[in-house]
């Protein structure tokens, strides 16, 4: 599909949830982000957001607890015309940290379920994948639960700066095929603003559906 030129502006915290009853009112869509610790969620945010400091990024995972909410505005120009159209961003919190053994052993807090089966404005949800890491059982899991429960889904790459040439397309076809989905995942880095556009078409696409 043919759009101009696609930007966040203007992200901004907005608030804060661990039950249903404290998702944002009304109907502005949500764009979610979940991944395993560390998979640099928070970066992708922030590179997105071109914030250095919106998400917080953290060396030492497992500090989300909550689902957290962004207000950002998707703005498209074209020629002479500028639309904007207001978004969540959706930060959650992330798996496969300090996880309990045994009986008590999930894959994560029932509220992040609850949000992603539940919430009505959840127009896409990117599933983060460490490129390095195509094959994790954690993430194979998190996927098939999505998968079963036909949550709008995109792949995502992270870390790609991390990668040779040769071993970034190998991974990149595993993860095509561990994790199959309507598009191809796209290969992401934070630190080299890669993927970018990709990932705002895709949001675009995701939100326009009308
Ligand atoms: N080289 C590189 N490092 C990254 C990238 N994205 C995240 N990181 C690093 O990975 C660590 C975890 O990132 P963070 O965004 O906090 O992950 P989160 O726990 O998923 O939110 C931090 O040290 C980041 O600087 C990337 O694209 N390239
Ligand atoms: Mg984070």
């Amino acid at each position: 599909m043919d759009h101009g030129s696609l930007q966040i502006i203007r992200p901004a915290y907005k608030s804060s949830a661990v039950r249903s009853d404290q998702y944002p009112q009304g109907n502005i869509p949500e764009i979610a982000f979940l991944g395993r610790s560390n998979v640099g969620k928070s970066s992708l945010i922030n590179s997105l957001c071109q914030h250095r400091g919106l998400a917080r990024v953290s060396g030492a995972p497992g500090k989300t607890q909550t689902i957290n909410y962004f207000q950002v505005l998707l703005q498209e120009k074209r020629e002479e015309e500028e639309t904007r159209r207001q978004l969540y961003f959706v930060d959650l919190p992330g798996y496969g940290y300090a996880r309990t053994g045994g009986r008590n052993r999930q894959l994560w807090s029932h509220f992040i379920g609850e949000y992603i089966t539940s919430s009505p404005n959840l127009h896409l949800l990117f599933l983060l994948v460490d490129l390095r890491h195509p094959d994790l059982p954690i993430d194979r899991e998190a996927y098939t639960w999505l998968a079963d429960n036909e949550v709008p889904l995109q792949i995502i790459a992270t870390k790609a700066d991390k990668l040779k040439k040769n071993e970034r397309v190998r991974n990149l076809a595993q993860i095509q095929k561990l994790f199959p989905t309507a598009f191809p995942p796209i290969a992401y880095s934070s630190l080299k603003q890669e993927g970018r556009n990709d990932v705002l078409h895709t949001i675009y696409e995701a939100v326009t559906d009308d």
